[in-house]
């Protein structure tokens, strides 16, 4: 091989290393109900998540992550599309037969990293409606969905475990479906004639302990009846390996190591700890706390799946992964699954007060991990960031333009993603149905505003504290995580203050 030769192979590997750097390969790894204290590098004792402890131990750990919402569907709104789901109707928890609330052509998360030549995958849950005004077509074309919306692949289930169709979607279609045998699904009434656990209670290996109580699929009584799709069917037992598998065949057809193919986008959206918990074997009984306990063991198995495919791959230093959650914890979630039974000392929400659906901290103040080898020091933060802002926040480091107008609530805080900026979000807006501010800094003390509602106190069905008061609630975060101390009597001008920021945020 001639001098010149050499030399041009070695500035082309160059070059292609260059690029490289430049464009991360990304992994959003996205739970679903996982709280604030659920994970061992967040302090639990109680369950061993070493998979996820060695994702924090070589990044960084948001100690004030926020996703927007206390409950999946507007959380998930957000965080696609850089817009408070609160600002559009029809985005709150979907049914299983929703049409998609994303509208096709604008700006969304995905469609940043589609644009910038990246291959983007959505792999587990949805939950953000399939098909057109008239709703999916389960039998035909499942359109549009995550491919209209910037997705370059999906293996999705629709909605969620609880509801159906317990069927899983491959791009436009659903898997394994036998034509002679079309699914129908229906949300107002029964439809069909197989059993449902209000009728045939005795056919139910998890019990319910409010609503899912309507067509048994797999022994499970679900939210929604349907009929059909026999071959189609999912066996809840083998989701996590099922996704799991998914997520790593899209990483192995990606790797970025070959000049040829395209950096990658996955958002890994898992099933687990979601109801109804039913792990794999493999899993039962080994957390000693039921199976909300085995199911974040499961979890925990399935980041170690990425990571150790990342490993394997030499994609690790490569690749941004990213860790977080929908929204806050909840016990009792619709299931006789002794969650609450065998709870223990376990403390899902950790020191916050609430839970999953709460306007209090626990409802949306989640886990964030964020690991970028030689990018992100590893360490622990205490800088306040949000899910809507990630929208903006890569589309910064891709260098890629969008339309702004469609995602008027992401804010560039790259930054403070990757821990260059102790500073972040001035204001984190929180929504349960009742719209929450929390302002300041660990310097000057963060406050947090929950605006007058006349919302149910508290709900008896998952003993969770919603966070609704017909008056206005003021605490001081830094004195005060449980938010136990509503000093709003004290503070009159400060409520006056942050009730006024909220409306202006609300009326942008
Ligand atoms: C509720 C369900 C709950 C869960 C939740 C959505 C009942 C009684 N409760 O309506 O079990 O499915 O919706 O959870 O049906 S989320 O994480 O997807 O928002
Ligand atoms: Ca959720």
């Amino acid at each position: 091989m001639n001098k010149l030769l050499i030399l041009g192979l070695l500035l082309a590997s160059a070059t292609t290393l260059a690029q490289t750097a430049q464009r991360p390969n990304v992994v959003l790894i996205y739970a679903d109900d996982i709280g604030y204290g659920d994970l061992s590098c967040y302090g639990t004792s109680a369950v061993k998540t070493p998979n996820v402890d060695r994702l924090a131990s070589q990044g960084l750990r948001f100690k004030h992550a926020y996703a927007t919402s206390a409950t999946c569907t507007p959380s998930r709104y957000s965080l696609m599309t850089g817009e408070y789901a609160w600002r559009q109707k029809g985005t709150g928890i979907a049914p299983g037969n929703a049409s998609l609330i994303i509208k096709p052509g604008r700006s969304t998360l995905p469609g940043v990293f589609k644009a910038a030549g990246y291959q983007t995958a959505a792999i587990g849950k949805w939950h953000l409606g399939l098909g057109g005004p008239e709703g999916p077509d389960w039998n035909g074309e499942l359109k549009p969905g995550p491919m209209e919306v910037g997705f370059t692949h999906n293996y999705i289930m629709a909605a969620t475990g609880d509801r159906v169709p317990c069927v899983y979607v491959e791009d436009h279609r659903v898997v394994n479906l036998d034509p002679n045998d079309p699914i129908q699904v229906d949300y107002k009434q029964k439809i069909g004639d197989w059993p449902t656990g209000r009728e045939n209670p005795d056919k139910l290996k998890m019990k319910h302990s409010h609503g899912h109580d309507m067509t048994i699929v797999n022994g499970v009584g679900r939210i929604g009846w349907m009929t059909g799709g026999k071959a189609a069917l999912w066996k809840d037992e083998d989701m996590a390996d099922v996704f799991t598998r998914q997520a790593v065949k899209f990483i192995e057809a990606n790797q970025k190591n070959r000049p040829s193919t395209s950096p990658f986008f996955l958002y890994f959206a898992t099933h687990d700890v979601h109801v109804p918990r039913i792990p794999h074997p493999r899993f039962v009984g080994k957390s000693g706390l039921g199976p909300r306990g085995d199911a974040l063991l499961e979890f925990d198995w399935e980041v170690g799946e990425i990571l150790k495919t990342l490993d394997r791959l030499g994609l690790t230093d490569n690749t941004i992964v990213l860790l977080s959650s929908d929204n806050g914890p909840v016990v009792d979630d619709g299931y006789q699954d002794q969650a609450v039974e065998k709870l223990g000392t376990h403390k899902p929400a950790g020191p916050l007060r609430g839970g999953k659906y709460s306007a209090f901290e626990a409802g949306t103040r989640v886990p964030l991990l964020v690991r970028w080898p030689k990018h992100v020091k590893p360490g622990i933060s205490e800088t306040p960031v949000s899910q809507v802002d990630f929208l903006a926040d890569f589309a910064t480091l891709l260098g890629q333009s969008y339309n702004h107008a469609d995602a008027p609530d992401s804010e560039n805080q790259l930054n403070a993603l990757l821990g260059r900026d102790p500073v972040g979000r001035s204001v984190i807006v929180e929504h349960a149905g009742t719209l929450s501010i929390v302002q300041g800094n660990a310097g000057e003390g963060r406050w947090k505003y929950i605006e007058p509602s006349q919302g149910a106190a508290r709900s008896n069905e998952t003993n969770t504290e919603l966070g609704n008061n017909p008056k206005p609630q003021l605490y001081n975060l830094t004195s005060d995580v449980e938010e136990k101390q509503n000093v709003a009597d004290q503070h009159p001008d400060r409520v006056r203050q942050m009730q006024q920021l909220l409306d202006r945020i609300r009326n942008k």
